[in-house]
């Protein structure tokens, strides 16, 4: 028998014996044994350089026709076995189509980056840009470039911890920043004026926690410096942003407060939630809880980084981001954030 007779013999025994098999498990043997490495296939295709050269061609091109027929058979058939099967499935009952499907977990945002993401909207429709600073950070900017030096009262209201405080000189202390305010310093020292930034982000204190302290939070930053800034465009931007965020109806208050780092501050709140005003264990029975600090930046803040106070005036602000999502929702307790209750999480 020459080579052409051969493939012909081969393509209907492969055929053949194709078309008697009923399981997936013997049509992965047929592979082997016809277009496997060792089957004879591959190795009459390997050995087409023995040929004489006028048999090459014609035995050559009938190999790999027949290699493609049987491929594309082995195809149908896996497909009519799985089709088959399927069937036997629908008709036995043992696969009730109708049933629902596993339910796949999908994660979802924690809620305080929801509200970081919400306010961060709401600012930078105002023109606002939205930064951020690093959590560790030098006393410098956390404090001292504040106007809050060694031994400043306003340093026992923020407990700081402090990063090898011993082993560092007293110009390069390390800690972790208890407030976002150091990013004003810091964005100054690169960007002059028109400037409008907002920073969200951590911020730890050395703190004993209750309904509305915790020791790792997060507040967002503003700051905006131009010419001729004054107080009402501060009251007019942070009323703007609680009448967009909490709606018409939520009564805002605004007090005198002091910060070192700006002259005059005052400090912001909203009518509490839960006791709508009237006095409950989440606003210590005052009917208000404080959101803010804001002001009008210090002339002396502004000097440290080289803009001319004379020329330029701004304002600035430091939200305290979890309470704003407890005063719109009315929960009373901030710990809930951060204790990992996913039926608490799962409602956001
Ligand atoms: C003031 C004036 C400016 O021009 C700019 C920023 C500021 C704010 C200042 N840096 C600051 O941190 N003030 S603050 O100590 O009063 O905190 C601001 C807000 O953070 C508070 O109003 C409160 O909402 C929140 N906060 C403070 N301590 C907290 C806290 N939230 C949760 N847990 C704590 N322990």
């Amino acid at each position: 028998m020459d080579a052409l007779e051969q493939l012909v013999e081969l393509r209907v025994r492969a055929l053949g014996e194709l078309a008697n098999i009923d399981d997936v498990r013997k049509l992965e043997f047929w592979r082997i044994c016809y277009l496997g490495k060792k089957s004879q296939l591959s190795v009459a295709l390997r050995s087409l350089g023995e040929l004489p050269l006028d048999d090459r061609k014609n035995v050559g091109a009938g190999t790999n026709r027949l290699r493609v027929e049987l491929e594309s058979s082995l195809e149908q058939k896996k497909q009519a076995l799985h089709e088959a099967k399927l069937l036997s499935f629908i008709q036995n009952d043992d696969l009730d189509v109708s049933l629902p499907g596993y339910p796949f977990p999908v994660g979802r945002l924690h809620p305080v980056t929801q509200i970081i993401y919400e306010i961060n909207d709401i600012f930078t429709s105002m023109g606002f840009q939205v930064v951020e600073g690093p959590e560790v950070e030098w006393d410098y900017y956390n404090f001292e470039a504040l106007n809050i030096p060694k031994e400043h009262p306003a340093r026992d209201s923020m407990a700081t911890l402090w990063i090898d405080r011993e082993k560092d000189s007293v110009q390069r202390q390390m800690l972790l920043r208890t407030h976002t305010s150091p990013m004003q310093i810091r964005f100054m020292e690169r960007v002059k004026p028109p400037l409008r930034i907002v920073v969200p982000g951590k911020v730890y204190r050395y703190e004993a926690t209750d309904a509305t302290h915790i020791s790792m939070f997060h507040q967002i930053e503003g700051l905006a410096v131009d010419r001729g800034i004054n107080m009402a465009d501060l009251k007019g931007t942070l009323y703007e942003f609680a009448r967009r965020f909490f709606g018409e109806n939520r009564k805002v208050r605004f007090r005198c407060d002091y910060f070192p780092f700006v002259e005059p501050g005052v400090e912001m709140a909203i009518d509490c939630a839960v006791c709508k005003g009237k006095g409950c264990r989440l606003c210590g029975s005052s009917g208000w809880i404080e959101i803010l600090g804001a002001g009008m930046v210090h002339p002396e803040v502004l000097k440290r980084v080289d803009i001319d106070p004379e020329i330029y005036t701004g304002f600035a602000f430091g939200m305290g981001i979890e309470r704003i999502p407890m005063l719109r929702y009315g929960i009373s307790d901030i710990r809930l954030f951060y204790g990992s209750d996913l039926r608490f999480l799962r409602q956001f």
